[in-house]
């Protein structure tokens, strides 16, 4: 991280401007401003029983102001309404996995080539999908997100729905000021994703990596540590190099799908791994008439559920443990399967 440090005098002219009001607060902002520094004093204590350095919390925390916007933004979320129907994939594949995102997916892989080869050889994480998440992820690095990490973790904590959350995010932030990573880099999504991968500040810390050889994994102008970082986190949540992600399949209208519906219930996202079957090797889905649409069946012995994501007689996939991984990346399936499609079309 040799050299970040010098940056620090720009970040600390950022804090003081994000100070000022905005123009529309009224009497109830004005409270949540009263509560929200208040608030910001029990954090900054918190992060310094963490370790984080007295220097670093005086010099961020003076200069935050609590942001309706980031909570208005949390309260918009799918999972407020967790009965609401769930849509169909294809359109949302048709607008996901499309001409512009494929093209731009294969000029950065041919931009990239030499390193992905690299990454790929040292991982075994695949070029196509370190090129697929980027490109999923923040568009090749084109829209990366600009809000104050740590303005915007801290009023989402002060708000309290998931305080745990943003509250370890939040003091995630101030450990990676620890660490050197100047203040105005601190910048990302409403959520505290950031840079090319949408790391969270915590997986920053855990598993961005340093691909470019200077030192400091630069994630948001760096595409090689941006590519190292995001294969990094796929060799750690187990990636099985040599599987396939999944492909999709057609299944005979006869097969009972109440024979292959999954009997245990996934503690992370349920919603999002009930939707897929039991797990059964690809010789056992073969053996109940299930065939693959645009390739060969991989080894007999390699394991993996069915979706269908449009029900009986649409396009279905079966998906492996390498699914899993993608899942664990981001946890929702139409996210999963459109970064798997489109790491098919940039390799195709
Ligand atoms: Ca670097």
């Amino acid at each position: 991280m040799r050299g970040w440090r010098n940056f620090s005098s720009w970040g600390l002219a950022l804090a003081a401007a994000v100070v000022v009001a905005s123009p529309a607060a009224g009497p109830a902002v004005a409270q949540d401003e009263q509560g929200f520094q208040a608030y910001l004093q029990q954090l900054g204590r918190q992060a310094v029983a963490e370790g984080v350095s007295q220097w670093t919390v005086d010099s961020v925390l003076p200069g935050l102001t609590y942001n309706p916007r980031v909570v208005e933004l949390d309260r918009q979320q799918p999972e407020s309404r967790p009965n609401a129907p769930i849509p169909a994939f294809e359109p949302y594949r048709r607008t996901h996995v499309d001409a512009a995102r494929i093209t731009r997916g294969r000029e950065a892989y041919q931009r990239q080539r030499w390193r992905l080869e690299k990454i790929e050889r040292e991982t075994g994480v695949p070029e196509s999908i370190m090129v697929a998440i980027w490109g999923h992820e923040t568009n090749y690095g084109r829209v990366m997100g600009n809000f104050d990490l740590p303005r915007a973790l801290a009023s989402l904590a002060y708000e309290g729905r998931r305080r745990a959350l943003f509250s370890g995010e939040f003091i995630a932030t101030l450990k990676m000021i620890d660490r050197g990573v100047p203040r105005e880099k601190l910048v990302g999504s409403w959520a505290g994703a950031f840079g090319g991968p949408q790391f969270l500040p915590s997986v920053y810390l855990r598993l961005a990596r340093d691909g470019d050889g200077d030192g400091m994994a630069d994630i948001w102008t760096s595409e090689a540590d941006t590519l190292t970082s995001i294969a990094n986190y796929f060799t750690n949540a187990g990636w099985r190099p040599g599987q396939p992600w999944g492909f999709a399949v057609s299944v005979p209208a006869s097969l009972d799908r109440s024979t292959i519906r999954a009997r245990t219930t996934s503690p992370r996202c349920p919603r999002v791994h009930e939707r897929h079957s039991q797990w059964k090797t690809m010789a056992e889905w073969r053996a109940l008439g299930v065939v693959p649409t645009n390739r060969a069946w991989p080894a007999d012995n390699i394991q993996a559920s069915l979706l269908e994501p449009d029900g009986p007689g649409k396009t279905a996939y079966l998906l492996t443990g390498n699914y899993r991984v993608i899942l664990d990346y981001n946890c929702s399936n139409f996210y999963a399967l459109s970064v798997g499609l489109l790491a098919d079309e940039v390799e195709r």
